[in-house]
């Protein structure tokens, strides 16, 4: 049995939240995916008005050479939505085939790293650059253009069709990150590849890990062979890991229960990495130092000049700790950490933390900076550093991870010097923020009450005397003292880290809210099918897509349809049988919805309903949400 499903995305136009017992007369408008909706907004795309483009089950991805990697990936992306073979092939592309173009030249002028151009009409969707980046890029803008059900890890059955458009695009900078603190609380390796998909849904392209810290290390090193002071570094996963962020220092629990612990691995880490290099991403590793060192003090006692073992602390504590700038042994350890990291990390930066040092003492943190940055050059790596390091005078091509203004003449002064920056100013990027005072989980300290995807959007990353050239880029870090698991991650992440991404992407003069926001309402459709975990701002319009299948029977019965209803309240259903009849059908959430969990699909579902005599029937269903209504049509084959 052929089953048809069908996708209507309404919403309303207005931005107002309409409350769930007003049935929202509001008008409707019927919003499909298009090149009005992308996320990050790319730089030029018009819709050509030609007829769309329609994967079919003879569709191919046309890949050769180094655009193969980019079809598997492509074709992975599409196969369990469709239900298509899709085979990566080198033949001259048919109607209906996506191409991928790689070539000299194919990319807009000047944008060769990282730009890509996509056309798609009824002959094919044609994705080209200059590199492989570029046409991994150009897939995931691609992938916005189809039905969102096109996330579905199940199979549906619609028509795949992706608008006509014509799309020449490039990003503002190169630097596009995420950060995840996996020190206060562990993720996973699964869970951290999950969320570096997600991610590059919109091209964030860098992900640095905060790896230790005060209140645990999450990195296996390995004893070196030449281990003068003999050192125990086994010790820095059997004690260090074993910490997490559990309390604040009254006693009061951090986030819903204690933090999760755990290690990377030397060969978990290559695996994240793999993970991340197979999607053109960056890992950035950090050993912060000399403060927020705690746990490494705790577990090697040697590293301590008096060495008195140091008690392991979960709470959320930190700037009490430090490494010894004047003991050799602090060198030697740290040669052989970042010695270890480096070997492992192809990207060319290391992350030296260097933040909140307030108990070392400022010569003894400028000392620790001197020595510890020419080792960094030494293993062919740039520094990365909190800009609190700007202190010292760094090498061109270092980065200033900038996340508060207390040292900005420092920062000046080094960028005058050659060095970079990257922006994470805390009240406009941190994700780990509460959205708002009724947010379960998330910190304060740096937005205080209004902290959702319109602040972290409406911000300048270029500012305070820095030009255009000086920043290389934007990052959203996600510190994890209340975070626990990846379902929260991804809570307090979307929709804000969407923000992040389109001012790391998107030309200034092309970002404005309102037109983001308008963007921003069919995302929480996708993300639902996609099955990652968001929060649904009041404030967002958010859009329901229904899939509805034709059905061959004289009896309809239980699950008839689908939808995605991200707002809060429980949407309402009815059903024009197509036969005279009509009734309030049931509704049911797949998955519970809660503070921390945005509502996942729904399904609708009919008691026995048996058509009077034979024929074809056209049901209409109708689902109410707080924020609109949407209509869709199925055939009912009411034959025996
Ligand atoms: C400040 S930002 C920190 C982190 C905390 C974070 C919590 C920075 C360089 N240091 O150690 O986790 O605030 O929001």
């Amino acid at each position: 049995m052929r089953r048809t499903w069908r996708t209507v995305v309404v919403a309303t136009a207005a931005l107002l939240v309409i409350p769930a017992a007003a049935a929202p007369a509001a008008p409707i408008a019927t919003v499909e995916p298009g090149v009005q909706r992308l996320l990050p907004r790319p730089v030029a795309a018009v819709a050509t008005g030609r007829a769309p483009f329609t994967l079919t089950e003879d569709s191919h991805i046309v890949a050769r050479g180094g655009a193969e990697r980019v079809g598997d990936y492509l074709g992975d992306l599409l196969r369990p939505a469709t239900g298509y073979r899709l085979p990566v092939t080198g033949r001259s592309p048919r109607r209906g085939d996506i191409v991928l173009d790689l070539g000299r030249g194919k990319a807009p002028a000047g944008h060769e790293a990282e730009g890509y151009r996509l056309v798609t009409d009824e002959r094919s969707a044609t994705i080209s650059a200059d590199t492989p980046a570029g046409l991994f890029l150009g897939v995931q803008t691609f992938r916005q253009l189809l039905p969102a059900w096109a996330e579905s890890r199940t199979r549906v059955s619609t028509a795949w069709r992706a608008q006509a458009a014509r799309i020449s695009d490039y990003p503002r900078f190169g630097y596009r990150g995420v950060m995840l603190d996996v020190a206060r609380s562990y993720l996973t390796v699964a869970e951290i590849k999950r969320y570096i998909d997600s991610a590059v849904r919109f091209k964030v392209n860098t992900l640095h890990l905060h790896l230790t810290d005060d209140q645990a290390w999450r990195i296996a090193i390995s004893t070196p062979a030449d281990n003068p002071s003999g050192l125990d570094y086994d010790a820095l996963t059997r004690v260090g890991s074993r910490g997490g962020a559990d309390i604040y220092a009254n006693g009061t629990q951090l986030g819903t229960g204690p933090a999760t612990r755990g290690y990377y691995t030397q060969r978990d880490y290559a695996e994240i990495v793999a993970h991340a290099k197979a999607r053109f991403v960056t890992v950035v590793p950090e050993i912060d130092g000399p403060g927020h060192t705690n746990a490494a003090l705790a577990s090697i006692p040697k590293l301590n000049p008096d060495g008195v073992v140091k008690p392991m602390n979960n709470t959320a504590d930190v700037g009490y700790s430090t490494l010894d700038a004047n003991s050799p042994v602090t060198y030697e350890f740290l040669r052989t950490v970042f010695r270890q990291i480096a070997a492992l990390t192809p990207g060319p930066y290391l992350h030296i933390g260097g933040d909140e040092a307030l108990v070392t003492g400022h010569d003894n943190y400028l000392r620790y900076l001197r020595e510890l940055l020419p080792e960094v050059a030494a293993l062919g790596k740039l520094p990365m550093g909190w800009n609190e390091y700007a202190a010292v005078d760094l090498p061109p091509g270092a980065v200033i991870h900038f996340w508060r203004g207390s040292t900005l003449a420092d920062v000046l002064k080094q960028v005058a010097r050659g060095a970079k920056v990257v922006m994470s100013p805390a009240g406009t990027t941190y994700l780990d923020q509460k959205y708002d005072p009724t947010s379960p989980i998330g910190l304060s300290w740096a937005c205080r009450n209004a902290c959702d995807f319109d602040r972290y959007y409406d911000w300048l990353p270029v500012r305070d005397g820095l030009t255009e050239t000086d920043v290389i880029g934007v990052t959203a870090p996600l510190w994890s003292e209340t975070v626990r698991g990846l379902a929260q991650a991804e809570w307090l992440s979307y929709p804000r880290l969407v923000s992040i991404a389109e001012v790391g992407w998107t030309p200034q003069a092309d970002r404005n809210l309102a037109d983001f926001t308008a963007r921003l309402s069919s995302l929480g459709s996708r993300l639902t099918i996609a099955g990652i975990n968001f929060r649904p701002s009041p404030t967002i319009p958010w859009t329901t897509d229904i899939s509805a299948p034709d059905q061959h029977t004289r009896t309809l019965r239980g699950e008839v349809a689908r939808f995605t209803a991200p707002s809060a309240g429980t949407p309402l259903a009815t059903l024009d049988y197509g036969d005279g009849t009509k009734s309030d059908v049931t509704v049911t959430p797949t998955t519970p919805a809660g503070p921390l969990a945005a509502p996942g699909l729904w399904k609708v579902t009919t008691p026995d309903h048996r058509y009077p005599r034979p024929g074809t029937y056209r049901a209409t269903l109708t689902i109410t949400t707080p924020t609109g209504v949407a209509t869709t049509h199925f055939t009912i084959h009411a034959h025996h």
